[in-house]
């Protein structure tokens, strides 16, 4: 009876949505569910957030103000920091933090908050999913004994399933609505309604077994990437060894047709995905005996690139007969990733503090990041404002470091006014060479040879 309900709400689009957690992955779904022609009741902890919502203003990249303004105006969407509201609701998607705590274990504190929040106001026939990445296990153990403490039969009386995030801030290409949505229910009830709910928003639902499964695909796609790119991360160590451009390497190797996907070596791995989402798995083989052996040797290349890095940058002054300490280096880029502001992770923060830890004097340029905000947990004591990319700043510096290598930089003139770069994103490569000496990550020797670098 529940189920056949549910389905027949969610075809004519009288079901009510809600979605908790109005972050970079909950406002875009609840904005997707809305343009769908479903009211959503979307919920924060946050009154800045909420209060921005009501308001007309997105507070995320990817979501244009104008359609929070119209949405909200049209009363398909309303935000709301009152977590009663949520009674009002057929099928909730929980889209809140799952971090790490200093140990690198898993920070559950967001998804049971989440959860205690519904629980407060759950009722039968609705349908619950849990969008955050988490260890394997997280939907059945957590979500599933509240509902039956309350007296619900899951499958029958409500409805509870999995169904990880995919969004990539900023992609031009793949956003909500037309990146498939992979979906695992705690019954073949749960996953049909989940599946159904999705279907009338996003263009592709893939529906899997269990919510297990779906954990697992989520966890898949980012530990393939934590793996690959520690394996590019160790070829280029490999390749400052050996003498060989491993930028060369690689884009020979990209020629592959087959067989083959690029990755690129860096100062490290940012983000709220990458380096975290593989300890969630991790931790879940711990506790079931299991050493997740590739997971820990790939967190532990990866992390230690911007080490690899800053003696890069000492090997270029003392190449200059200068010392770190009292050094001034002029740290280029410090989002985690090129062409966005978000500066979570970002190895850039290490690098920072390593080099101040040697005594030098850093300041940092990033037209994305006009102030890195203080952060004791990442070492980051005070606020620290970007610097001006002038001829003059170039040249005060005793090295400039390229860490994030955003399009709309203008590298010429770095490399013309510079005295040593040190290019860590292989963001020089295509340049006229100008009066800096460049220092890649790996450390091509001067042969007779055409086009080496120094
Ligand atoms: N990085 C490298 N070399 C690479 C690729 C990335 O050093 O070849 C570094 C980046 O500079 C960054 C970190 O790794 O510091 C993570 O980069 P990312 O490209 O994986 O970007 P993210 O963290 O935004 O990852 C997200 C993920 N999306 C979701 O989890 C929903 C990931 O699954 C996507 O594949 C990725 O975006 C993407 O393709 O942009």
């Amino acid at each position: 009876m529940n189920k056949d309900v549910l389905l027949k709400k969610i075809e004519d689009r009288s079901a009510v949505i809600g979605v908790v957690g109005l972050g970079y992955v909950g406002l875009p779904l609840a904005v997707e569910f809305a343009q769908a022609g479903f009211k959503v009741v979307g919920f924060d902890v946050s009154e800045r957030v909420v209060g921005e919502l009501q308001a007309g203003r997105s507070h995320i990249q990817d979501v244009p103000s104008i359609d929070v303004e119209q949405l909200v105006k049209s009363g398909l969407l309303v935000a709301t920091t009152d977590p009663a509201r949520l009674g009002e609701t057929d099928a909730i998607s929980i889209a809140v933090p799952t971090p790490l705590v200093k140990t690198r274990d898993p920070d559950m504190s967001y998804v049971l908050a989440a959860r205690d929040t519904i629980a407060a106001s759950a009722h039968a026939g609705q349908l619950i999913v849990l969008e955050s990445t988490t260890y394997p296990g997280t939907t059945r153990e957590l979500l599933q004994p509240m509902m039956e403490e309350l007296g619900f039969v899951v499958g029958e009386d409500v409805f509870l399933a999995f169904s990880p995030e995919r969004v990539d801030p900023g992609n031009p290409v793949y956003h909500t609505k037309n990146t498939p949505k992979v979906v695992g229910g705690v019954t073949p009830a749960c996953t049909e309604v989940a599946t159904a709910l999705y279907s009338a928003c996003i263009d592709t639902v893939v529906p899997v077994s269990t919510p297990e499964a779906a954990e697992l695909v989520k966890l898949l796609e980012n530990t393939f990437r934590s793996i690959n790119i520690a394996l590019a991360n160790e070829m280029a160590i490999m390749c400052d060894r050996l003498g060989v451009d491993v930028w060369e390497v690689i884009e020979a190797a990209a020629t592959k047709p087959f067989g083959f996907m690029k990755f690129t070596p860096g100062p490290g791995i940012g983000g709220h995905c990458i380096p975290l989402d593989p300890h969630y798995l991790a931790w879940k083989m711990r506790t079931l005996n299991y050493k997740t052996r590739m997971i820990d040797l790939a967190s532990e290349i990866n992390s230690q690139m911007p080490a690899f890095v800053v003696e890069k940058v000492m090997l270029a002054l003392n190449g200059d007969r200068k010392a770190v300490n009292g050094a001034r280096v002029l740290v280029l880029g410090v989002a985690y990733k090129r062409d966005i502001n978000d500066v979570r992770e970002s190895p850039a923060l290490d690098i920072i503090r390593l080099l101040e830890s040697y005594g030098a004097e850093v300041v940092y340029h990033d037209p994305f990041v006009p102030v890195i905000r203080a952060d004791p947990h990442h070492g980051v004591a005070t606020d620290r404002d970007s610097v001006s990319l002038s001829a003059t700043e170039l040249a005060k510096a005793d090295a400039v470091v390229i860490v994030t290598d955003h399009r709309e930089v203008d590298y010429q003139s770095v490399v013309d006014h510079a005295s040593v770069v040190v290019d860590a994103r292989n963001a020089t490569r295509t340049l006229t060479p100008g009066k800096a000496r460049i220092v890649s990550l790996s450390q091509v020797p001067v042969r007779e040879t055409s086009g080496a670098r120094v």
